[in-house]
C-alpha cells in the first residue's frame, strides 16, 4: 500500500519535547532515558524467525473479556484514518533511536468497536510472541498499527506488514507481525515478561527487569 500523500492526522513533527519525558529546562535536544546511549543505526531484534505474513493474508482480531470481537483484514484496517506520527524508540537492550517516523493506525480507532470494561492487554504475533500491558497504555493517541516506516511500508524484519508500536514503553511491547490483542480482567504476563521482564517498561523509570 502506497503512503496517502494526505494523511487524516499528522502530529508529532514539531519537535523534540516527549509527553513522557522529563522537562530537562534544556531546549538542546533530546534527553535519553537513564541508561541509555542513542544510535541511529535500527537494530532488528526477534526472538526467533521472521515471519512472511502476505498482507492478502493479513487479519487482525481485537477480543474482549466477554468473548466479543471484532476483525480487520488489510483492506478493512486501511479504511481507518491514517496517522502519521514521529516517536523515540527505546529498547531494554539500551539503545535509544530518535525521531523515527512512521505511519499507521491508532489503537484509538480500533478499541472504539468494542465494549469493555477490562484494564490489561495480551498481544500476539504471528510467530507466536507476545506481550502484555495495561489497556490504558494503548488509548490516548499513544499507540497505534504501524504500516509504514519513513515512507515505505515497513520491512518485515521490522514487523512488516504491520506491528504494534507503543514507543512511551520499551520496545518489546512493541509487537511486532501483530495479529490480535485480547483485552482481560487478569495481567497475564508475554514471552518476555513471563521469564522476568518488567510487567510495565516505562523506560523513563528504568523498568527493565521485574525485581
Ligand atoms: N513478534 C515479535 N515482536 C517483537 C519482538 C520479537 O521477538 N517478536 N522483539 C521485541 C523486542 S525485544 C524489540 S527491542 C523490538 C525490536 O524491534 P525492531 O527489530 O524493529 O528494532 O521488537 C519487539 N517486538
Ligand atoms: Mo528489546
Amino acid at each position: 500500500m502506497d503512503e496517502p500523500t494526505t494523511p487524516a492526522v499528522t502530529r508529532g513533527f514539531t519537535g523534540r519535547r516527549r509527553s513522557s519525558a522529563p522537562d530537562t529546562g534544556r531546549d538542546t535536544g533530546p534527553a535519553l532515558p537513564p541508561g541509555q546511549y542513542r544510535t541511529d543505526d535500527f537494530p532488528v531484534l526477534s526472538a526467533g524467525p521472521t515471519p512472511r505474513v502476505d498482507p492478502d493474508d493479513w487479519r487482525f482480531t481485537l477480543t474482549t473479556e466477554t468473548g466479543g470481537s471484532h476483525h480487520w483484514d488489510w483492506n478493512g484496517l486501511h479504511e481507518l484514518p491514517r496517522e502519521r506520527f514521529e516517536v523515540d524508540l527505546h529498547c531494554v537492550t539500551r539503545w535509544s533511536k530518535f525521531g523515527t517516523a512512521w505511519s499507521g493506525y491508532s489503537l484509538d480507532a480500533l478499541l472504539a468497536t468494542v465494549e469493555t470494561t477490562a484494564e490489561f492487554a495480551l498481544v500476539t504475533s504471528y510467530g507466536g510472541y507476545t506481550t502484555n500491558l495495561p489497556l490504558a497504555d494503548l488509548r490516548g493517541g499513544r499507540a497505534w498499527i504501524a504500516v509504514g516506516y519513513d515512507g515505505e511500508p515497513l520491512p518485515a524484519v521490522h514487523g512488516g506488514p504491520a506491528r504494534l508500536l507503543v514507543p512511551h514503553l520499551y520496545l518489546w511491547k512493541s509487537a511486532k507481525w501483530v495479529r490480535s490483542i485480547t483485552l482481560s480482567t487478569t495481567d497475564d504476563p508475554g514471552f518476555w515478561e513471563k521469564v522476568g521482564y518488567h510487567g510495565y517498561g516505562d523506560p523513563w523509570r528504568e523498568q527493565r527487569y521485574a525485581l
